[in-house]
């Protein structure tokens, strides 16, 4: 039978397991101002460069698609957007790749590198899991092809060059001091900037330290003994 010192124990798991956990999409907002909590939605001057948050958020519409959106201007890339409601988009008549409540990427005429980042709130070991997608790049007679590339501060952890195709990375037990950064990056690739929206996603979750695990443990043992009586 779930008594309600059961009920208890699963709290306290549940809350173990979202302490320190972050979700680019689920976080994503334009009213809470950049950056938001653990997200800036930017741009970076140059692999390894600084970084630069976008300083103009709106709603917008495209192809019958809604959009909120951060950029540095309401007419320029890059750009970083949420698609709330509505089919496709593609900025520039896309082909329907990009899903209600994705966050996608677009980088700029000259290359500028679109860029979200996460700064760590506290150190510790982490899991990054997440995926740049194919966005607007098949199926459109385009080749939007783009740069992707996961850097932790000024080190790259990942990239996949030059594709217009979909890739997912996970990144175990990543260390990181609070105030680190982990930055998703997409540059133009090979061709342009045209058809290049990619579809992003970063989760962040934190390796329970072994003291955690211990204390859970001792836990788990007091309520046992609980039970026992
Ligand atoms: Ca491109």
């Amino acid at each position: 039978m779930l008594s309600l010192k059961n009920f208890a124990l699963v709290g306290v798991l549940g809350s173990l397991a979202a302490v320190g956990h972050a979700d680019l999409q689920s976080d994503f907002s334009i009213t809470s101002g950049n950056p938001n909590g653990v997200w800036s939605y930017g741009q970076i001057s140059a692999l390894g460069g600084s970084f630069t948050a976008a300083n103009v958020a709106g709603t917008g519409s495209v192809g019958g698609a809604t959009l909120d959106s951060w950029s540095f201007s309401t007419t320029t890339f890059p750009v970083i957007s949420k698609l709330i409601s509505g089919s496709l988009i593609g900025y520039n008549g896309g082909d329907g790749l990009i899903s209600i409540g994705e966050v996608t990427m677009h980088p700029g005429p000259s290359n500028e590198l679109a860029a979200i980042r996460y700064t760590a709130p506290s150190s510790g070991l982490f899991d990054l899991s997440g995926y740049f997608g194919a966005g607007d790049g098949i199926g459109n007679g385009a080749s939007g092809k783009v740069d992707t590339y996961v850097y932790k501060n000024s080190t790259q952890l990942w990239s996949v060059l030059n594709t217009p195709s979909t890739h997912t990375f996970s990144l175990s037990a990543v260390s990181l001091a609070a105030g680190d950064t982990i930055d998703l990056i997409v540059g133009f690739g090979s061709d342009n900037y045209i058809y290049d929206s990619t579809p992003v996603n970063l989760t962040v979750t934190p390796v329970p330290e072994p003291a955690t695990i211990a204390g859970l443990g001792l836990a788990l043992a007091a309520f046992a003994k609980r039970r026992r009586k």
